[in-house]
């Protein structure tokens, strides 16, 4: 598992193809792990989300890169995927099935008040934020900035920690700085003119 650059993304509002290809485009600049969010208006349900969760696996694995599916537990059974994440009102790490005991678990956890609730058992690395303000998620909650996430860092100890919300290339550093093993990203790599270039750029 490296988290250096994580990068999420969904089917761009229905639009399958199109986010298939900006997925592979970001996977040619370097992306080291990916997550299927699907979430928000005209995101695909059933049969389509499937079929379209399937090709982004055959996409990530043609990469080498761990799949992660968000919050859906029998999708990620269903394709196969290499892990889940979970938010702190989803299923608990815990009561996943067995079958996610070879997978790699994700959570998110916001401050160190949630990570004192948070039973880490079976939880491969933490999600933190968002660091900064972001428009990519209506409920993130206030930015806790680089100072709580070396808060976080203190907090945690050893455990891998990816830091998210309102990531660019002006301040990643910054995250690394104060102990993030690495970055996730939606809107700086997807709303990219030059997909590939912007991934890229995340890890110089
Ligand atoms: N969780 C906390 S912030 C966030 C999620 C999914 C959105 C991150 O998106 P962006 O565009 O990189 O700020
Ligand atoms: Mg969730």
């Amino acid at each position: 598992m490296d988290l250096r650059l994580y990068f999420i993304y969904g089917s761009a509002q229905g639009d399958a193809a199109a986010s298939l290809d900006v997925i592979r485009q970001a996977l040619e600049g370097g992306v080291t792990m990916f997550q299927l969010r699907e979430k928000g208006p005209g995101a695909l349900e059933g049969r389509s989300l499937l079929d379209f969760a399937s090709s982004v696996k055959s996409l990530t694995s043609e990469y080498g890169i761990p799949f992660i599916v968000n919050d859906d537990a029998d999708l990620a059974m269903e394709v196969d995927a290499d892990g889940i994440h979970i938010g702190q009102d989803d299923i608990k790490p815990a009561d996943l099935p067995r079958w996610f005991d070879r997978k790699i678990i994700g959570l998110s956890v916001g401050s160190p008040e949630e990570l004192a609730l948070s039973d880490l058992r079976n939880v491969d690395y933490i999600g933190t934020g968002p660091v900064f303000p972001t428009q990519s998620k209506d409920d993130a909650g206030a930015a806790i900035g680089t100072a709580g996430l070396r808060r976080m860092r203190e907090d945690i100890g050893r455990m891998p920690m990816v830091a998210i919300g309102g990531i660019t290339h002006a301040n990643y550093k910054a995250c690394l700085e104060a102990g993030a093993d690495g970055i996730a990203v939606i809107s700086a790599i997807s709303g990219a003119g030059d997909v590939t270039r912007a991934a890229h750029g995340f890890l110089k």
